[in-house]
């Protein structure tokens, strides 16, 4: 080591060195990093302040201090106003085949050809410390580090969305915040505003159906779907342009919990989506969706009885099939929440020459939107040399200065045009009309264009043909949740006019809909609400359906295992290894996590304590005692809630015969989910029993 050695010789080369050890050990002392303040200076000692005297006053002049609390006082920066709370991964789009028919998008031109990208999922209404499992809309928000320049797909894991127009966007989101004067609830709709609002907002109704169903308590991040949910352009080289539905499906399906589960997961595990992605990242179980195009041209767009430019609307992929054109792996943790999930900044704007926008007025607002309030949260024009929204591809322009610019530019060239380079000088980048983003021929798909007018085009008054699509297209068990949803929000609200109201919009979805809530809620039917436009049948869409399009799996699934004193050693480990066999995760749950004794005489060490790992947590549960441990176990409150959920969950059970008491204590009636612990039960595993349901809670 020596005091001479350059500090840092990598400072300079973009900032993102700052703390940074450099290879030469230089700043090091033997193996042990030196710890230095941000201008480099060694510091002698970090537990005590500068003080005169031992037991004096702190002096001002204490520069390792002051600069240590100064930059902590500042380490927040304010949160997204929504999705606010998110979980991020790295990772690649990896394109199937050349889609040079339809875009000249870089990406998808060379068939096997990855892209970077940085994933971010989140809920919407909460703030950045609410929890993980509210009912809320998840954000899916992917940002393609593309060779022409990043692409943000900013979509929700729902295809439509609550408003048709960007202007009532803000209100959206102050009814369903936390109300302003109380500051309560955090991160959920069921309260006053929300559906003070909603019930005024006839439009809302689609994704209101949405929202109550069961997309809104995604059992896994890697289980949601994601749409664009907006109409987006492609453009091929030759300028034609198609229109086109974007869709991310889920590798391991489709999965959601039942909403008691979710309100125990609040208590179980905060981040327990966090964790979830985290860990199966973490343990090479990378996530997977499948990108899915939906195509189609003006002359269809024409013939459908609704518009494709509102937002409230979706095109069935019963009508237009979903083509599979790549796959997304996320195959790596942020090294730094902050730095990447906290600071990443999505924007609808950043598209790349083949892709364009239509004139969605949602979608339209969006794209002043995202770059104001990154300017607001990041806190100066240049966060788009923060590394993670950097694009990986050359960024030159005549943009200079600014707020923790991070450049710096050599030469005179700040404008354009210009001729330095007659001179000998650096003239800079120039335009190029051949490679260079143009926008797209045809945009103007509204007859009326150039007239200066407040509306809405005239198939956007249809708010409730949608909505019964939705309904039709579910299973009875899924329409009885989406009821139940209603009348478990709608039973929050204390203002009186709400609730009928809000039955009264939805008996124009159906009749027996409104009735269920209505009884739910314990109020009379009221009157249908008038319809803007008389709705239209549409035949069901089985894809709407979460049930549907389930897989039964234990691919990514989590068995949890009761044990105690006496479980059976080997038979443990059978289970464990089937279980892994079968591609799920297996979680040992003990009374005391240090150890327990199995029947061989040997100590076990469990994955979790009883009381901290509840059945929420896991897909299925398997309970494996000896006469001992259940009769211990089945005066033990935890355990008992333990298989209580379990079933209530709807969830599979195997057991051996020992655990019987602790399996009768917890009133078990025997159904197809519960089994022994043998191969009846890996298979039960992979499925949830609705017909279980009737006998465990009164559904609307
Ligand atoms: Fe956003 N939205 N949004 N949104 N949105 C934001 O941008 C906005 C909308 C979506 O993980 C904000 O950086 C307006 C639809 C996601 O960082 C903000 C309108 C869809 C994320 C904003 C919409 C989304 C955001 C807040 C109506 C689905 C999180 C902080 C015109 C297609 C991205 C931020 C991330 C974030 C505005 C409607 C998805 C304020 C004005 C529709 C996934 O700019």
């Amino acid at each position: 080591m020596s005091n001479d050695t350059p500090f840092d010789t990598d400072r300079g080369s973009g900032g993102e060195t700052h703390q940074r050890v450099p290879e030469d050990g230089s700043h090091t002392h033997g193996d042990t990093a030196h710890l230095t303040t941000n201008q480099g200076i060694r510091v002698s000692d970090n537990q005590n302040s500068l003080k005169s005297g031992t037991r004096g006053p702190t002096l001002l002049e204490d520069f390792v201090l002051r600069e240590k609390i100064f930059h902590f006082d500042h380490e927040r920066i304010p949160e997204r106003i929504v999705h606010a709370r998110g979980s991020a991964a790295h990772g690649y789009f990896e394109l199937y085949e050349s889609l040079s028919d339809i875009t000249r998008a870089d990406l998808f031109q060379r068939a096997k050809e990855k892209t970077p990208v940085f994933v971010r999922f989140s809920t919407v209404a909460g703030g950045a410390g609410s929890v993980d499992t509210p009912r809320d809309v998840r954000g899916f928000a992917v940002k393609f580090y593309t060779k022409e320049g990043n692409w943000d797909l900013v979509g929700n894991n729902i295809p439509v969305f609550f408003i048709q127009d960007a202007i009532k966007f803000p209100d959206l989101v102050h009814a369903v915040k936390m109300e302003a004067d109380r500051a309560f609830p955090q991160a959920g709709s069921a309260h006053d505003t929300f559906w003070d609002w909603a019930s005024l907002m006839p439009e809302t109704t689609h994704m209101l159906m949405w929202a109550m169903s069961d997309r809104t308590i995604p059992r896994s991040l890697r289980m949601i779907e994601g749409f664009g949910i907006h109409t987006f352009r492609l453009v091929n080289a030759e300028g034609k342009s198609s229109f086109v539905k974007f869709h991310w499906k889920p590798k391991l399906g489709l999965q959601s919990t039942v909403w008691d589960e979710a309100l125990k997961l609040q208590a179980a595990d905060n981040d327990y989506h966090r964790r979830d992605l985290w860990e199966a990242i973490e343990s090479g179980n990378f996530p997977e969706w499948e990108l899915g195009l939906q195509i189609f041209d003006q002359a269809f767009a024409d013939g459908l009885p609704y518009d494709v430019l509102d937002p409230t609307k979706l095109i069935p992929e019963e009508v237009i099939p979903v083509r599979k054109v790549g796959r997304l792996v996320l195959d790596r943790n942020p090294d730094n929440f902050f730095a990447e999930t906290e600071q990443v900044a999505y924007c609808p704007a950043n598209i790349v020459p083949g892709v364009d926008f239509t004139n969605d007025p949602l979608l339209q607002g969006r794209l002043f939107s995202y770059l104001d309030t990154q300017k607001s949260r990041l806190g100066t024009a240049n966060f788009h040399q923060i590394p993670i929204n950097a694009a990986k591809c050359p960024v030159m322009n005549f943009q200079r200065d600014g707020q923790m610019q991070m450049n710096v530019p050599t030469g005179r060239a700040n404008y354009e045009p210009n001729s330095l380079a007659a001179h000998g000088e650096e003239g800079g980048p120039r335009e190029c009309p051949v490679t260079g983003f143009t926008t797209a021929e045809g945009r103007l798909e509204n007859e009326e264009q150039g007239e200066k007018l407040r509306v809405r085009a005239e198939l956007f008054a249809d708010h409730y043909s949608h909505a019964r699509l939705f309904w039709k297209s579910q299973t009875p068990e899924e329409q009885a949740h989406i009821a139940s949803s209603f009348v478990f929000e709608l039973s929050k609200v204390g203002l009186k006019q709400v609730p009928p109201r809000m039955v009264a919009n939805l008996i124009n979805v159906d009749g027996d809909l409104a009735s269920r809530v209505a009884n739910g809620l314990g109020i009379q039917l009221p009157q249908k609400s008038p319809a803007a436009r008389a709705p239209i049948d549409m035949e069901p869409s089985p894809a709407l359906s979460i049930h549907k399009n389930m897989k039964e799996t234990l691919d990514g699934r989590k068995i949890g295992i009761l044990i105690a004193d006496g479980s059976d050693a080997s038979a443990l480990a059978a289970l464990r290894k089937a279980i892994e066999g079968a591609g799920a995760a297996s979680f040992v749950v003990a009374p005391k996590v240090g150890g327990v004794k199995l029947s061989d005489g040997k100590t076990t060490q469990a994955d979790g304590q009883l009381l901290g790992s509840p059945s929420q947590l896991f897909d299925a549960v398997a309970v494996l005692l000896s006469d001992e441990g259940a009769a211990t176990l089945a005066k033990e409150g935890a355990a008992i809630q333990w298989v209580m959920d379990a079933y209530g969950h709807l969830k599979a059970i195997g057991s051996n015969p020992a655990a019987k008491p602790l399996i009768d204590r917890a009133g078990i009636a025997p159904d197809d989910g519960t089994t022994g612990l043998d191969d009846a039960f890996l298979k039960a595993a992979a499925k949830r029993f609705w017909a279980r349901e009737p006998n465990v809670r009164m559904l609307a």
